[in-house]
């Protein structure tokens, strides 16, 4: 990647994340057919996956790998995989026996619209076929499989349950209970930091990263994982729905274990602020080739959503 301005940058990266996901699930009118996702099944996957998220993990996939390898070809299958795992979390995290919530992305929550069973299906299927198409990609290609395998695996390691399943689950175990900041580190470490961190690894592991940059990228991961909650825990309490296109207070009515519940406003705008600077800290040993990664700290360390 040449070009050194953020915002065009990010404009190309997000381009070319919307091709590869509408490549890899394009529409499918038929109601079933062997070998094809029924219409409904398809009409439910897209919904969410197309409805505009920021697409942070993918670029940050694609931009660890241009600063690492010099490109990102053979990255753009396992970045626009992990936005589909993301949204399989973020439909399933809207259910109504976990979040309940009817605003997502500024529209309305998938269950709302296809009925729980297929928003189910709907989550279900995204994360499937984000490994299918990992899969896939990983045999055509056979000279890189040993790093694709590697990319894959530190995917499923953070979505999994010992990542962000396991911090969706204590998360939903500590509502109503007395916040506890050792609790709150694991929740918003696996919750949160494990599904961004997963994108700079797996780049990491395509580029064959020595063990000195994968655990710098790590640190980073994790900073700007923890900060993000926090921000987002703050964004619940002080932002703007519309902008959020969700409902906010919703962490107060739910009893919430959260940054502001538990140390107040102030201090969690100091934790978040910290937590960006050690973040972009993290990046000293890249120098200047690091340049994206700085900016987007920067970037989202200032987000309204
Ligand atoms: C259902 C296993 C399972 C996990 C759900 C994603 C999640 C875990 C919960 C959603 C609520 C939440 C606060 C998650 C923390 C991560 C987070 C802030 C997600 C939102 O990510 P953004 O801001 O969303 O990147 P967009 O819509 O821009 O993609």
């Amino acid at each position: 990647m040449l070009n050194r301005n953020f915002e065009s940058a990010s404009r190309d990266y997000v381009q070319e994340i919307e091709k590869t996901l509408e490549m890899l699930l394009p529409e499918s009118s038929r109601d079933f057919a062997d070998g094809e996702i029924p219409g409904n099944l398809c009409r439910a996957m897209r919904y969410s996956l197309l409805a505009g998220g920021k697409r942070i993990r993918p670029m940050l996939l694609l931009a660890v790998s241009d600063m690492l390898c010099g490109s990102h070809d053979n990255a753009l299958v396992p970045a626009a995989a992990l936005e589909m795992i993301h949204t399989y979390s973020l439909i399933h995290d809207d259910l109504p026996g976990m979040d309940n919530d009817d605003l997502r992305r500024g529209k309305p929550t998938n269950h709302v619209v296809f009925g729980e069973g297929q928003a189910i299906l709907a989550g279900d299927g995204l994360l499937n076929y984000a490994y299918e198409c990992m899969l896939k990609e990983a045999m055509h290609s056979p000279a890189a499989l040993q790093r694709s395998v590697k990319a894959i695996s530190c995917i499923a390691s953070a979505a999994g349950v010992t990542g962000m399943i396991a911090g969706q689950c204590i998360d939903l175990l500590s509502e109503h209970q007395v916040p506890s900041e050792e609790i709150l580190r694991y929740i918003h470490t696996h919750k949160t930091a494990d599904l961004l961190t997963a994108p700079l690894l797996a780049a990491a592991a395509l580029c064959g990263a020595t063990d000195e940059e994968e655990s710098a990228l790590r640190r980073y991961g994790l900073c700007v994982g923890i900060a993000f909650q926090i921000d987002d825990d703050l964004l619940d309490v002080t932002g703007d729905a519309a902008i959020l296109g969700k409902k906010t207070g919703m962490d107060a009515e739910r009893e919430k274990m959260t940054w502001p519940s538990l140390v107040g406003v102030e201090a969690a705008r100091n934790e978040s602020k910290r937590l960006w600077q050690e973040a972009e800290d993290a990046l000293s040993i890249f120098g200047e080739s690091a340049w994206f990664l700085k900016k987007m700290a920067e970037n989202l360390s200032g987000r309204q959503k």
